[in-house]
Formats: C-alpha cells, structure tokens, sequence
C-alpha cells in the first residue's frame, strides 16, 4: 500500500534554542533559568550543562545545509529570550537579533519555510527572580517581547507559535525536575493561567500588526492516557486524572472551548488551588488561531496495580525498569479528538514527533537507528489514516533535525536524525536522515 502525502505537505524537522544554540554568554545573551538550574547538582543526568550544546549559535549554516540535503520544506525553531532582551524587560540585544535574522535569512535563500516559536521554556532568569509565569506581570513582559519579535521578524516568519509545550513551566513549578525547579501545585496552577493570558494576548497583538502572511497558532502536547483495563474503575479514574487535570485537558479546555473543565475546576476547588482568575481573562486565553500544533509522542495505558507496585519498588529504593511500550496508533484517535471533543477545525501540523535512543558507546549502533524508522513510519501510517478520516492535517516535523539537550535527560537522550558527537561537535547522519529524505522526496512510502 502506498501512503501519499499531499504535494504541499509541510515535512519539517523541530528544534529549539536553549537545546541547540549553545553560546550561553556570548553577544550579550542573558542567562535563563535552564542555565541557572542545569548548575544545581543532581538536576541533569550526568551534570551535563546547555552552554555549548550543539553550538548552533555557530553552526546554523551547517545545520540548514543539513535540512537542504534532505530536502526539508520546513525548519521550527525558537527564539531565546534571553538571548533577544538578556533581563527580559529592558534592552534590546542588537546581536541576538543579528543573529536571528542570519538565521531566517539562511533559511529563506535554502528555500526552508521558517516556523518559529517564541517561547520554548527558557524564561530569562531575571524574570524567574521576580516570580516568572506566577506574577502576572509576565503578561506584559511577554508581550513586550511578542512585540520586539513581530517587530524584528514578523512578515518573514510563515508561522508563528506563542508557546510550546506548556506543561513543561507545570512540570517546573509543581514537581521540580524541570527548571526553576519548585515543587508548589498551586503555584504551578497560577503559572499556567498566566502562561495561557500571555498567549491569548501575545495573539491579539500579532493580528494588530495585521501581517499579510503569517499564521500564529500554540503548540500543547497531547499525551492520551487510556485505561489498561477497561471498565476497570481504578485505571479510568488515572487516566482520566492524567488527562483532564495533569495533561493536555488543561490547557485544550481553556484554550478552544473557553473557561477550566468541570473536572479541574472541582479538583482546583477542592485543593484549594484555584488560580486568580480575573473577569475577561477566558476570553483572553480563548482566542481564534490560525492553526494548531500537536506534540505527539506516545499513547500511555495505566494499569493501577503496575503503578502500585512501582511506586513500592521505588519507596524501597529500587529500580522499576519499565520497558517503554509504543502507541503509535494512538496518534490517529488523539487528531480524532482534537476536533470531536475541543472543536479544533483550524488546519493542524504535527509540530513534534519523534523517537529517544539512549546514549553508549556504540555509535555504530546509534547511527543504525532501525528502531526510529520503524516507530516514525508507523506513526506517519496513523496520521494517513486520520487525514483519510478527513482530518486536516498540513504538516509533520520530526524530532529532532540533531541529537541535542534533552532538559533533565542531558546528552544521555538522543532524538536527532543526526548524530551529534558532543567532543568534536560533529554531526553525522543516522540511517533515519536518509530515509526521512526519501519520504519527503515521494512525498510518502510505499509498504
Ligand atoms: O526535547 C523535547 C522538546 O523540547 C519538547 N518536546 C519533547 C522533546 C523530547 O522530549
């Protein structure tokens, strides 16, 4: 069977500032708070620290020479705010947009549609002092900076994200693995509600600037939870906690269908963590998009009593060494459900996709990512199908253009078409580089 993809359909690849850039110090960039909190012990496998990283600050051109050779059609990237105005309020850096502009030149003269995000969790470490995404200042500072960018770049970005994956700012102010690193829900629950006001006005200003070309949507990712057994009262309970009240459903519900879920808000209610919600912030957060950016990764089943016994493992201070199961199916019911359950009728691209290796000493086998191949080409057979079911489906962008800095994970996780040997700085491509060209080049595959 032959799966054909569209003529016009956006293959990309995605990556993001703070993971790939390096150059942490130079040109005037300011510290985030991943630089700050990569320098706490024990917080990145390894001690590994962002600093250099890919050092892509220096070597974008490699980078889109590398996207050229695959015949990539689209480049997601971000922007570093710190690296744009280095305190987050104050003065423009004049090389950090020198060197955005390069960038989005190079791209444009490959013939690379630029799609770029403006906020991919590296907050300017100076705003995180004076209470990052929980003071609700952030609502101007963000838009301060929305504005530096539209003014700096706007018509030449096609499409425009506000922010990516916000779960990630929950992640680091509720359970503390990822920066600034605090473990207080209900902080974390004020964080979200002014991340989300942040978007909904940072769109009102991109449609004040009245650009002929470019479309703004946000990125949320969808991690469906579904229970292991069904009918299993147990693992529905989890699953649904997993997706209404820690997932996808806290940002799907406010953000398309207007106002928190009855679920979370009775949650909110009951923890007593209820956000300041002030009269017209929902309508703020529920504006009309362009487009919509799904992160897809894995479809997850909760089994209650694995959970159980792992949590028992761990309290022992053992090691549950869950082997990951893959749901590349799932991709397909989850676009299902962005348009039966949050309406979502706007056209969506796939803005993440994509497979972790873990790091070791054999490269030979890290190069021969066989495995990769087979988990992107099933998820590309699912999202077919959707598109078959009607669904509007304009794009897909691997994870990752290159082995980069996984957050928490360091170097130890590598996601990239491209191998990166973090000594030399090398990049060499894995047989998924040649394959994925091959897709793009036929616009699809044959099995
Ligand atoms: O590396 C991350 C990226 O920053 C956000 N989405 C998931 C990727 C893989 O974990």
């Amino acid at each position: 069977m032959k799966y054909q993809f569209p003529k016009d359909f956006m293959w990309g690849v995605a990556t993001a500032a703070a993971q790939i850039e390096g150059a942490a110090f130079e040109d005037g960039r300011g510290p985030s708070i991943w630089d700050v909190f990569s320098r706490i012990p024990g917080k990145i496998h390894g001690g590994d620290l962002p600093e250099v990283a890919c050092d892509s600050y220096h070597r974008y051109e490699e980078d889109i020479a590398l996207m050229k050779k695959m015949g990539i059609r689209s480049y997601r990237f971000s922007f570093s705010w710190s690296r744009i105005i280095p305190d987050g309020t104050g003065e423009i850096n004049p090389e950090g947009i020198r060197y955005y502009k390069n960038l989005i030149a190079c791209l444009k003269k490959n013939g690379i549609v630029p799609n770029a995000t403006m906020y991919h969790w590296d907050l300017p470490y100076a705003l995180q002092i004076q209470g990052g995404f929980g003071n609700r200042n952030i609502v101007q500072w963000f838009c301060r900076y929305a504005g530096v960018l539209l003014d700096n770049f706007g018509e030449d970005v096609d499409l425009w994200v506000t922010f990516n994956e916000p779960i990630a700012v929950y992640v680091g102010h509720a359970y503390g693995f990822f920066a600034p690193g605090l473990k207080d829900e209900k902080y974390a629950r004020q964080c979200l509600h002014n991340l989300m006001l942040c978007h909904g006005e940072a769109v009102k200003l991109f449609r004040s600037r009245k650009l002929a070309n470019a479309k703004i949507g946000i990125v949320v990712d969808v991690w469906k939870h579904y229970p292991a057994r069904e009918g299993n009262e147990e693992d529905e309970a989890i699953a649904t906690f997993q997706n209404e009240i820690a997932g996808y459903g806290m940002f799907l519900h406010p953000l398309f269908l207007g106002g928190y879920s009855d679920e979370l808000t009775r949650y909110m209610k009951e923890k007593d963590m209820t956000p300041e919600i002030r009269e017209g912030d929902m309508d703020v957060i529920c504006q009309k998009l362009d487009f919509y950016g799904l992160n897809f990764y894995n479809g997850l089943y909760d089994n209650a009593d694995e959970i159980r016994k792992r949590e028992e493992i761990r309290k022992a201070g053992g090691n549950y060494q869950d082997r990951p199961v893959y749901h590349e199916e799932a991709i397909r019911d989850v676009l299902h459900m962005l348009v039966e359950k949050y309406g979502i009728t706007i056209p969506i691209y796939v803005t993440e996709n994509g497979l972790m290796q873990e790091d070791g000493p054999d490269v030979e086998k890290i190069l021969n990512d066989e495995e990769r191949i087979r988990y992107v080409r099933n998820v590309l057979k699912a999202l077919h199908g959707a598109m078959e079911d009607g669904i509007c489906v304009k794009g897909y962008y691997l994870w990752s253009l290159l082995d980069n800095f996984e957050w928490s994970g360091g170097y130890s996780m590598r996601y990239g078409l491209h191998y990166t040997n973090y000594k030399t700085l090398e990049r060499v491509p894995k047989k998924s580089a040649g394959w994925y060209a091959q897709v793009i080049a036929d616009d699809g595959f044959e099995e």
